[in-house]
C-alpha cells in the first residue's frame, strides 16, 4: 500500500487518457478526481474519453472489497462510515473510498455535501477518499457513474470501497447490485424490531448492525441483536452460502469495528472459497451489460425525430379515442426503422 504522492493535478487542457490513467494507477487523488467528474460528465467528447479511460484502467481494478451501507434516514450511515473508515485507515492501514448513491439527485441535484461534514476526519485523511453523489439525469445515469467511479478508485489502490444510500427508493437494489457485501444499518425500536424494516431489504443484507448502541441503548441492542438473530433463522438461504450476522455498533468510538471487519473478511473468504464472490461479480456485469443496453435502446428510440412525431400524433388520436394506445404503439414499433 503507497502513501498517495501529492502530484501537482494535470491542467484540463492537458489531460489526456494516458497521463490521467497513469497519475490514477500511481495513486493520486486529483487525477481520480478528475477522472470521476470526466465519467460524470454528458459531453460528448467526454463520453469517448470515459470509455477509453475504464478501458485503460479497467486491468487495475477489481481488487478491492465493495461494502454497500443502507438504512433508514438518521440511522447513522455516514456516522459510521467516518468511524470505521477511520479503522480501516488507522488499525488496518488501508485505503478507504466513500462514494454515494442517492435517486433523489436524478431530480433534485442532491449531494452528500452535509454528509461530508459528518465524515469530517475521513475528508482530511491521507488514507481515504470521500466523493459526493453524482447527479445524472436518470437513475440509470447515477448508477452507472458510481459503477465507473467504483473501478477507478480500485485502480488507484483503493482497498475497501464504501458506497451510502442516501436518500429513499430504489437505491437499495441497485448498491446491491454494484457491491459484494451489502450492510444494513438499523436503530432499536420499542418492542417488535423487525417492525419498520421492509423484508425485501433483509433478506438483501449480508449483516444488519443494530446503530447507537450506547448510553441508554446499549441493552436494548443487545436484546434487538438476539430478536433479529432468531429471525434470520426463518430466512431462505442465502444464495452465496453465507449465514447474515447481526452485530452492535456504537460510532462514539470504534471499538466493535473489528467485528464489523471480521465479519466482512469471513464473508470474503467464505465466498471466495466457494466461488460466489466471483459468480456474483459476473453476474452484475451481465446485468449491467443487459441495462446499459435497455437503457440505450430507449435513448436512440426516443431522439428520433420521426418517433416524437408520431408519438406525438398517436397520443393526440388516443385522446380522441381515435386508435387504441395498443394499435398506437405496435404501429410505432412496426415502423420503426432501426438506428445504425
Ligand atoms: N448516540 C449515537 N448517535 C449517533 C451514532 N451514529 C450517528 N449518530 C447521530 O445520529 C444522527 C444521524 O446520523 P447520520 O450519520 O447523519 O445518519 P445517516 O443515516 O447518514 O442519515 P442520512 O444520510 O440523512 O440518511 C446524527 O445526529 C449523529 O450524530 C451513534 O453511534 N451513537
Ligand atoms: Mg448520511
Amino acid at each position: 500500500m503507497s502513501i498517495n504522492p501529492k502530484i501537482p493535478a494535470i491542467k484540463p487542457q492537458n489531460i489526456t487518457v494516458e497521463n490521467l490513467s497513469n497519475q490514477i494507477i500511481e495513486g493520486n487523488k486529483v487525477a481520480l478526481a478528475q477522472g470521476i467528474t470526466r465519467i460524470e460528465s454528458k459531453a460528448p467528447h467526454h463520453i469517448q474519453f470515459a470509455n477509453d479511460l475504464i478501458t485503460k484502467i479497467l486491468p487495475y481494478a477489481g481488487k478491492a472489497v465493495r461494502i454497500g451501507i443502507t438504512g433508514v434516514p438518521g440511522v447513522g450511515k455516514s456516522t459510521f462510515i467516518e468511524s470505521f473508515g477511520t479503522y480501516c485507515t488507522d488499525v488496518l492501514q488501508k485505503k478507504v473510498a466513500v462514494l454515494a448513491i442517492d435517486p433523489s439527485s436524478s431530480v433534485s441535484k442532491g449531494s452528500i455535501l452535509g454528509d461530508k461534514t459528518r465524515m469530517e476526519t475521513l475528508v482530511k485523511n491521507d488514507l481515504a477518499f470521500v466523493r459526493p453523489s453524482p447527479s445524472g439525469t436518470t437513475l440509470g445515469g447515477v448508477a452507472k457513474n458510481t459503477r465507473e467511479a467504483i473501478l477507478l478508485c480500485e485502480a488507484a489502490g483503493f482497498e475497501v470501497i464504501i458506497i451510502e444510500t442516501v436518500g429513499v427508493g430504489q437505491s437499495e437494489t441497485l448498491v446491491k447490485g454494484m457491491v459484494d457485501f451489502f450492510l444494513l444499518l438499523n436503530i432499536t425500536g420499542a418492542g417488535d424490531e423487525l417492525q419498520g424494516i421492509k423484508r425485501g431489504i433483509m433478506e438483501m443484507a449480508d449483516g444488519i448492525i443494530i446503530n447507537k448502541a450506547d448510553g441508554d441503548n446499549a441493552k436494548k441492542a443487545i436484546f434487538a441483536q438476539k430478536e433479529l438473530e432468531r429471525a434470520l433463522h426463518y430466512f431462505p438461504i442465502n444464495p452465496s452460502g453465507w449465514i447474515p450476522k447481526v452485530l452492535t455498533y456504537s460510532s462514539l468510538n470504534y471499538e466493535k469495528a473489528t467485528d464489523v471487519w471480521q465479519m466482512i473478511t469471513e464473508f470474503v473468504e467464505t465466498t471466495q472459497a466457494n466461488q460466489y464472490f466471483f459468480k456474483n461479480r459476473n453476474q452484475q456485469n451481465q446485468v449491467w451489460f443487459t441495462e446499459t443496453l435497455k437503457e440505450g435502446v430507449l435513448q436512440r428510440f426516443y431522439a428520433d425525430e420521426t418517433i416524437q412525431k408520431a408519438v406525438e400524433i398517436a397520443l393526440e388520436l388516443i385522446k380522441n379515442n381515435q386508435i387504441s394506445p395498443f394499435t398506437a404503439a405496435k404501429n410505432i414499433l412496426d415502423g420503426w426503422v432501426k438506428p445504425t
